[in-house]
């Protein structure tokens, strides 16, 4: 693959302000009419061709101003067409025909059927498998698009923008045509056309402008899109009030299909969905799931201001609008539901999905300098740690000037392509600080950790932080350079009360922020009148890991007393983290994990607070995960052992409360019909949790059978069904149950896609041959991505022991899956993939036996751009 250099960004010679489409859909023969209006930009010469991108296309007409070419005066290959033989005027028209197999397309990527629904998918770089185009996102063109199709195959036909005519053809066939006033990048152009049913709604903007709302999904699906709707309608209600944003199209609609490559996509006023992130209700969603589509149906809408209406320059600007978007759909859904809890449920995400890119051979800055192949950059990195740095211009502002800077943006680049420091530059402007050294934090790839010390002087009653940062090499930066790194912080005292302190000198402090700027800085306050337990990184308001000194005592103090929750959440993680750490080593040492009392009380008191939340509550009582403990260890990772002592800690926690969370079970049992707000996913929350203590004190399944059999709803059958299959997996009870979840859900895939994904994340070396034998389910198939995600996936990223069993040949069933899956969808494949971006951190033997997989995946030939990019990154 080639390698682009954001420094190596230049405009286009040629522009096309128009674009006209026709689509003539046909299974297999799809004929494409493109119809640009081209424009010269001034001081380029007529003799410099247009070259417009392709892939896999097949040319079947050309015509510039009406005219056909002479042979010399174009060349078409399946990924390029450059036209020489151009008019002397600068504005001209372009004619190209293309034809397209939407059937055999099984990449994803383009114009695809998916279960008989034509569906495009362009961004990044799809648009270009439909027509030739200057696809790329500063190119921004108004369409206008024909549909033509059968109308008994497609009776719905739908693209961008508003409807402007539909009307019947000869031969059964229809047509509609659409238009879109807003000029867009290609990426974002979008088709769907097929039998689907829909349900419709209506949203009155706030300037009084009438907004019809329609959802398509799978005729006999309609009532399961009804919460998508509700969550629509929030979402563009929150806009509005919170960004004082509108919507601008007399129409907006979602369409839900069953074969897509990631969540959803945010084409303008045409969001196509992953079916997972549209259907839910009690029967067949989880309260995880509802959240699911709450936030991704926030996060499609609201890029209709931050993507579309400002979209990116060049893709190394991607966090320009995905990291900006995912922090507007984090701010709904805590404004949705309970702030603090969404708060540690991000925090969760990103340090088990983006530290470990950070700390990996795939690390790279939220905005990449550079890249291969684009669609591998769509990560952890660039969404979540680009929503954090957004995050952080908030905290250093404030809120009023953050919403100021805001609007700067929308007011300057609305209809632009613009870049990362088109948007620092407003916050500047509009604040008048300085954010040059901030910036770094989309430039430095990496981590930063931060050392924190104390010292408190009784007699002058000072207390003072000293502070250092810093910052690992990460592929391609050696050298880093010091951040500026918001730190929210209290000073506790004994009363658990925050201590205002009379006066701080050293970095400098806003508020309740310490702004760290240097290498090393120290903070002194004073009036300070006793020993403060001091609370460092509240909200955790900025990704970075934290090494502080204090002792024991002062974190169970603050997972009892900080007065913000995520404070509390941190300190007991990093109590349970510590003891979890000390297990592993003792297993190791073939000693069984000693657990501290004081910890195992701990979870119990959180437990028994009935004046906290119960969502909070149950958070609490999750122990870190296995991926969590490996990550804190950093290296030499054997994950039987991680398994080992995070199974003693859940024993010991319950056996010491076996009859408090009997009790508060019981407690918290269902009453009345199901809801899916916060509040009731909460109080399911905790219960499941306890749920689980309660069958690992009593050692038997009968509490979790029960469970299963009078569920009212999917979060706690699934809950029920994971602690039978995960606890009691060779048990008649695990059995029955799996048997029965099959039996009343084998008609529905995405349903089904939990049944698969329980028995993948069974822990232990027999996952392997399970998850070979469910590979010739009748319900699964390699073509559907959520299908492989949920066994294939699963199995790579949540089975610790089973992926890795120490014998290495789940690395070799994974290779051979890898090269198999990219023969048909490289994008998949080389996601997946990423499985293994940890491989280094793993104890030796296991270590090279995952090195041989990559090893051989990187030798195989005819590898995709996609994957070879991956392996090769991944093997360094
Ligand atoms: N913008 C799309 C992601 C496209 C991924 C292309 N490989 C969804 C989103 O972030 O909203
Ligand atoms: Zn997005």
């Amino acid at each position: 693959g080639q390698l682009f250099r954001l420094e190596d960004y230049r405009p286009t010679d040629y522009l096309i302000p128009q674009t006209s489409l026709t689509f003539d859909l046909h299974p297999e023969r799809t004929i494409v009419r493109a119809v640009l209006s081209v424009e010269r930009r001034e001081g380029v010469s007529a003799s410099q061709p247009l070259v417009l991108d392709g892939d896999d296309l097949k040319l079947v007409g050309l015509t510039v101003n009406g005219a056909l070419l002479g042979d010399n005066g174009y060349r078409a290959t399946p990924e390029r067409l450059e036209i020489a033989e151009l008019p002397a005027e600068d504005r001209f028209t372009v004619e190209i025909v293309t034809e397209i197999n939407p059937t055999t397309n099984r990449q994803l990527m383009g114009l695809y059927r998916s279960s008989g629904v034509y569906c495009t998918q362009c961004e990044a770089e799809g648009f270009r498998r439909i027509t030739y185009f200057l696809d790329r996102p500063d190119v921004l063109s108004v369409y206008t698009v024909r549909i033509e199709a059968s109308k008994a195959e497609a009776p719905v036909l739908l693209s961008n923008g508003n409807p402007m005519e539909a009307g019947d053809l000869a031969g059964g066939r229809h047509f509609a045509v659409w238009h879109d006033p807003h000029p867009k990048p290609s990426y974002l152009f979008a088709l769907v056309a097929g039998d689907l049913g829909s349900i419709r709604d209506s949203f009155t903007t706030r300037s009084g402008t009438k907004v019809d709302l329609a959802i398509y999904v799978e005729d006999g699906k309609e009532p399961r899109a009804l919460y998508a709707m509700d969550a629509l309608k929030r979402s563009m209600q929150w806009d509005e009030e919170v960004f004082g944003r509108e919507y601008d199209l007399d129409v907006f609609n979602v369409v839900a299909v069953s074969d897509f490559n990631m969540g959803a996509m945010e084409n303008k006023g045409l969001n196509v969905f992953n079916d997972k992130y549209v259907l839910a209700d009690a029967e067949t969603a989880t309260d995880t799931d509802y959240a699911g589509i709450e936030a991704v149906i926030a996060h499609e809408y609201f890029h209709n201001w931050t993507g579309n209406r400002i979209t990116c320059r060049d893709w190394f600007q991607l966090c320009l609008k995905e990291g900006l978007t995912v922090f507007r759909d984090h701010e709904f859904s805590a404004d949705q539901r309970s702030r603090a809890v969404k708060r540690i449920a991000e925090v969760k995400t990103l340090k088990a999905h983006q530290f470990p890119e950070d700390a990996g051979p795939l690390a790279h800055p939220v905005r990449p300098r550079q890249y291969r192949e684009i669609n591998n950059f769509y990560t952890a990195t660039v969404y979540e740690k680009g929503s954090e740095v957004v995050r952080m211009i908030r905290t250093i502002l404030g809120p009023d000037l953050f919403r100021k800077g805001m609007d700067l943006y929308f007011e300057r680049h609305d209809g632009e392509a613009a870049t990362i420091e088109d948007f620092v530059k407003a916050f500047e402007d509009a604040s008048g600080r300085d954010l040059s050294q901030f910036a770094l934090w989309y430039e430095q790839a990496g981590t930063p950790n931060l050392s924190v010390s104390y010292d408190y002087d009784p007699a002058e009653k000072t207390f003072t932080i000293e502070l250092e940062q810093s910052l690992k090499a990460t592929p391609g930066q050696s050298r880093k350079k010091p951040m500026h790194i918001p730190i929210e912080f209290g000073l506790i005292g004994s009363d658990g009360k925050d201590i205002t302190p009379a006066s701080a000198t050293g970095a400098e402090v806003t508020g309740d922020v310490i702004h760290l700027r240097q290498r090393k800085e120290k903070v002194r306050f004073t009036g300070i009148g006793e020993r403060p337990v001091p609370s460092l990184l509240r909200g955790f308001s900025a990704p970075v890991t934290l090494a502080s000194e204090l002792p024991h005592e002062d974190l169970i103090f603050l997972a009892l007393n900080d007065s913000d929750p995520v404070g509390r959440w941190q300190a007991l993680t990093k109590l349970l983290t510590g003891a979890l750490i000390a297990g592993v080593k003792q297993v190791r040492g073939g000693k069984p994990p000693v657990i501290d009392a004081d910890i195992v009380n701990l979870v119990g008191e959180i437990a028994a607070n009935e004046t906290l939340d119960a969502a909070f509550r149950a958070l609490c009582l999750t122990p870190p995960g296995e991926s969590d403990i490996a990550r804190e260890i950093g290296d030499n990772i054997d994950p039987d052992a991680v398994l080992a002592s995070r199974e003693a800690l859940i024993k010991a926690i319950a056996e010491a409360h076996r009859q408090a969370f009997a009790a508060l079970y019981d407690k918290l049992a269902n009453t009345g019909t199901f809801s899916p707000d916060a509040e009731s996913a909460g109080r399911r929350a905790l219960r499941n949790c306890l749920l689980d203590y309660l069958s690992v004190a009593e050692a038997d399944p009968s509490h979790a059978t029960a469970q299963f059999r009078a569920a009212d709803n999917m979060t706690d059958r699934a809950a029920a069904l994971g602690v039978l299959v995960h606890r009691f997996g060779d048990s008649d009870s695990a059995r029955e149950a799996l048997g029965a979840f099959e039996e009343r859900f084998g008609g529905d895939p995405l349903v089904m896609d939990k049944w698969f994904m329980v028995q993948a994340t069974r822990p232990g070396a027999a996952a392997l041959d399970r998850v070979r034998a469910l590979m010739s389910h009748r319900l699964f198939s390699l073509d559907n991505p959520n299908r492989t995600r949920a066994l294939i996936g699963l199995f790579a990223t949540a089975n610790q022991t089973g992926f890795n069993r120490a014998d290495g040949a789940a690395y070799d069933f994974f290779a051979d899956m890898i090269l198999k899956i990219d023969r048909e969808n490289p994008q998949l494949a080389a996601r997946l993939l990423t499985a293994l971006r940890s491989w280094r951190s793993l104890e030796p033997v296991r270590r090279e036996h995952a090195r041989a997989a990559l090893a051989r995946i990187a030798a195989t030939e005819k590898l995709s751009t996609d994957v070879k990019d991956i392996v090769e990154r991944t093997l360094g």
